[in-house]
């Protein structure tokens, strides 16, 4: 593990936007009229919402953690403007396949807050019934996949997926999260490869948030930029400020569009900053400096887009605090249903695994019930 005196700088705040890198709205709030996507203003109320929501349940979680009462959360503080502003950008046909970071992108596909809390429960209700890692959700009725730890398995899936679509006639778009470490694995190479000689309608959505746990962006890569990596499979990469909502939007969008026309697909680059650490079992102040993340704060996605609806008399202060309190509340009440709801019955283990129970798993259940530990349930 590197010690913060080996700490090889990283790119800077300043280099994540530029006349080359699309950004709408500047650090101070200022809009930039040449990329605007132009969106109604209740639209961007609702991105901006949707982030400040993402931002309160992180908060929470993160010490509801610290209390013992879920055992890991792994957040997207600072990331969410690219996070919330890609899934805006996608059609309602569309599907998105998450890393482990998108609970922002899930919500905002209208998967209940009651639902995504009971997964970090792992509780009855759970959609993955307690077999997993809290934030290992699944959301097929919202056209969402699932959440796989294992790096990079999603790019495969989200690839085979779109071109699966286009196949058939669909007019179906995938888009993928990853991070930038996560190009240093074969399926990144193998979903580029394969989504560039196919021509699927895939968007590969690169959050670039200069860590990948301890290693710093520099050390992933040789290549000028990650969205260069899409040139060797004829796949076009560009970069956005990801800490823009309204730049990822427009970006995102435009890539959607041509996608569903045929077009192929796009390798989208965001630059953007975990603010936290990678996940609440790690400690980032062993291997980074506080300097660096405070500089990164001042381009905060959050505080970008209010002041650019304060500027515009479109939001003031007393709404801001009155719809976190209500963000606040409404987690709350999903807190206490969840922590009231039983685990799922210990039996349950060996459903749904095949259509059929095969005899063996029959063995096994039985076994399993006839033993001292189903008494006690778990
Ligand atoms: C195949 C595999 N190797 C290692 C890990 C352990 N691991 C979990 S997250 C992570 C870093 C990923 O970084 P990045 O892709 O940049 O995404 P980020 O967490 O920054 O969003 C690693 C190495 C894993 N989950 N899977």
């Amino acid at each position: 593990m590197q010690t913060q005196t080996q700490v090889v700088p990283i790119r800077t705040p300043e280099q994540s936007s530029g006349d080359d890198i699309p950004t709408v709205l500047q650090p101070d709030g200022t809009l930039n009229e040449a990329h605007d996507p132009k969106l109604e203003l209740s639209e961007v109320l609702d991105l901006y919402k949707a982030m400040v929501r993402t931002r309160v349940i992180d908060g929470q979680l993160e010490r509801l953690q610290r209390q013992g009462r879920i055992g890991f959360h792994i957040g997207s503080l600072g990331e969410e403007a690219c996070i919330i502003g890609s899934a805006a950008a996608m059609r309602e046909q569309d599907w998105i396949f998450p890393c482990y970071r998108e609970f922002g992108a899930l919500l905002w596909r209208g998967f209940p807050l009651q639902s995504y809390v009971d997964n970090m429960y792992g509780n009855v209700d759970d959609v993955v019934q307690g077999r997993q890692m809290p934030d290992h959700y699944t959301g097929r009725p919202y056209r969402f996949g699932s959440v796989s730890s294992p790096i990079g398995t999603q790019i495969t899936q989200a690839v085979g997926f779109s071109w699966a679509a286009m196949s058939k006639g669909s007019d179906e778009v995938s888009s993928v999260y990853f991070g930038e470490g996560a190009t240093s694995s074969s399926e990144f190479h193998t979903g580029l490869n394969f989504g560039g000689v196919m021509n699927s309608p895939t968007i590969f959505l690169c959050r670039n948030n200069r860590w990948a746990i301890s290693v710093p962006s520099e050390k992933q890569t040789a290549s000028e930029s990650f969205a260069a990596k899409g040139i060797a499979y004829g796949v076009p990469g560009v970069q956005v400020d990801g800490n823009d909502v309204l730049a990822t939007y427009k970006v995102v969008r435009e890539a959607v569009e041509k996608a569903a026309k045929g077009g192929g697909p796009t390798l989208i680059e965001m630059l953007t900053y975990r603010v936290g650490g990678h996940s609440t079992s790690d400690d980032p102040r062993a291997y980074r400096v506080q300097d660096e993340v405070e500089r990164w704060r001042k381009t905060d996605p959050i505080l970008r887009m209010k002041l650019h609806l304060e500027k515009i008399d479109a939001w003031n202060e007393e709404q801001d605090e009155a719809f976190k309190k209500e963000c606040e509340a409404e987690l709350k009440a999903c807190i206490k249903a969840a922590e009231a709801k039983e685990k799922p019955p210990l039996e349950t283990m060996f459903d749904g695994v095949f259509a059929e129970k095969p005899w063996h798993l029959e063995e096994q259940q039985a076994e399993l019930l006839s033993g001292p530990r189903a008494k006690d349930h778990h």
